[in-house]
Parts: C-alpha cells; sequence; structure tokens
C-alpha cells in the first residue's frame, strides 16, 4: 500500500514509519509513505502557501494553488487511483471499521491542513473523503494523519505475521478489550484470576468474552448496540444489567 502525505511538514509523518509495527510494514514493503510539500510547489520568492480568510476574522488560510500542484504531483507520482482524505474536525468520526476499509486500498493521499483550513474550494474540487479522528482541535493535520497510518500500518503488518491477531484485536467484533496480565502469577498489587492459570482455553474464551462485555457495558455503553453479538452474550449483558439495578456500584466502571 502507498500512502501519500500532502503536508506542510511531511518530515513528522516520516517519524511513525521508522519505529515499531509500522516500521517493520514499511520494512517488509507493505507499506510505503511518500510526501509532497505544498510550500515546494508555492511561487514567488516568499513561497506562501497561506493568506488571510475572506470575511474576516482570525488566522490564515491554505490558498489552493500550493495545494492543488501538491496534489497533483503525488497523482502523478504513481498513476493508480486513491481516494484524497482531509483530516479535519469537520470530518466523519474514524473508527476501526474505517480503518480496515482504508486498508484494503492499494493507495490513499491524506491532505494535512494547518492554521485556519484549507480553501474549502480546493475541499470541494478535489477532497474525496473527509475525517475526523475525535472532538478536539489540533494544530494541523498531521498528528490524525499519523494515527491513520499507524492503524492502517499495524494491520498490514499483522495480516502477514499472526492471522488471529488483527482479529482479536478490541473494535473488531465493536467491544473493548479484555484485561491482560503476565508474571509474576502474585503480587502486592494483587494476583493473576485463577481462570487464566487454569489451562482451560474454553473457560479462558468464556471469561474474556465476558469481561470484554461488561467493560464495554460500564465504559461505552454506546458501542453495544453496533457490536456483533450472539444470544450467549445478550444473556450476559443481561444479567449484568439486573445485577446493577440491585446495588449501587462505585461508580468507577470497574468490573468486580
Ligand atoms: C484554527 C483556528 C484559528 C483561529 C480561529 C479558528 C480556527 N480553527 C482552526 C482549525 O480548526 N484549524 C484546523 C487545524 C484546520 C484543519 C487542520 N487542523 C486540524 C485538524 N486540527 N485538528 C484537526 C483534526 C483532524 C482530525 N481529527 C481531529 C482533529
Amino acid at each position: 500500500m502507498r500512502i501519500d502525505l500532502i503536508s506542510l511538514f511531511p518530515e513528522f509523518l516520516a517519524q511513525i514509519a521508522g519505529h515499531g509495527v509500522v516500521g517493520r510494514a514499511a520494512e517488509r514493503g507493505l507499506l510505503s509513505l511518500h510526501g509532497f510539500n505544498p510550500r515546494d510547489f508555492a511561487e514567488g520568492n516568499y513561497r506562501r502557501v497561506d493568506d488571510r480568510p475572506f470575511g474576516g476574522g482570525p488566522g490564515m488560510v491554505m490558498m489552493i494553488d500550493p495545494l492543488r500542484a501538491a496534489i497533483r504531483a503525488a497523482r502523478e507520482a504513481d498513476p493508480r487511483p486513491g481516494r484524497l482524505i482531509y483530516l479535519s474536525p469537520q470530518g466523519r468520526r474514524l473508527d476501526q471499521a474505517k480503518i480496515r476499509e482504508l486498508s484494503a486500498q492499494p493507495r490513499l493521499l491524506l491532505l494535512c491542513g494547518r492554521y485556519e483550513g484549507v480553501d474549502e474550494r480546493l475541499v470541494a474540487a478535489e477532497v474525496d473523503e473527509e475525517l475526523s479522528i475525535g472532538d478536539y482541535v489540533l494544530s494541523g493535520g498531521e498528528l490524525a494523519a499519523a494515527v491513520v497510518v499507524d492503524a492502517i500500518g499495524r494491520l498490514l503488518e499483522g495480516a502477514l505475521n499472526d492471522a488471529g491477531s488483527a482479529a482479536q484485536d478490541s473494535f473488531e467484533d465493536g467491544l473493548l478489550d479484555w484485561p491482560h496480565y503476565t508474571r509474576p502469577v502474585e503480587h502486592v498489587l494483587g494476583n493473576v484470576p485463577d481462570v487464566l492459570l487454569s489451562g482451560n482455553h474454553a473457560e479462558i474464551a468464556r471469561w474474556r468474552r465476558r469481561q470484554a462485555l461488561a467493560r464495554t457495558l460500564a465504559r461505552r455503553p454506546d458501542l453495544i448496540g453496533t457490536a456483533s453479538l450472539d444470544d450467549a452474550d445478550r444473556r450476559w449483558l443481561q444479567h449484568l444489567q439486573d445485577e446493577a439495578g440491585q446495588g449501587p456500584g462505585d461508580g468507577s466502571g470497574k468490573i468486580r
């Protein structure tokens, strides 16, 4: 997969491709990142990429032409078509299903804004999709693009590595992850739950599933409606809700 980054700070993005799981995906040739800096395509001695907003107000707006030239250069560098995604707080909210969809594309172009944003005419003419990583404002789209690249990169690497690992991920079935433990078994902070030491794999799988359901219900009840659940899952959730109706709980969202 090839990802082109349209950014005033493309070196920023190169960082994530040099480390960890995404670095390995890049080393193996599963993922290649290419930066295109609108500054390199700006005209004049000052190489201006931004100007004051019509209508007044604070901040600056990224000009159409340097961005358009950078996008054109990226498209000419590889003739395969690819969706151009603009990372902005106005976008549709990113989730793991969207990451999965994007990871199946041979090519993507990510547009990172700075300042107050990008001239809307450029967005209307060139952008295929606007995505947000969450309801907060950053100083630019680069960190959001890094999030997208990281999430895609680990899926590409995982698909090759261990077929089970990506499928077992938190969010693959729309639920939060179960809790994890490692050595030592006994510790002043508490002991590892017995079931995990039992060697009974069916029992362990059932315990983990129940933990994931309980956590999701306690912390992210909004996810329950869209999770893929079977009858046993629904019975367990009903049990948890019946139980919650009886006692007050401590409000911590922790699972007993
Ligand atoms: C800056 C600004 C300055 C003065 C008055 C209003 C202003 N709005 C903004 C602004 O929203 N800047 C954005 C910075 C423009 C697009 C790129 N930037 C950005 C992307 N910030 N946060 C994101 C982002 C992207 C994806 N998911 C979450 C946040």
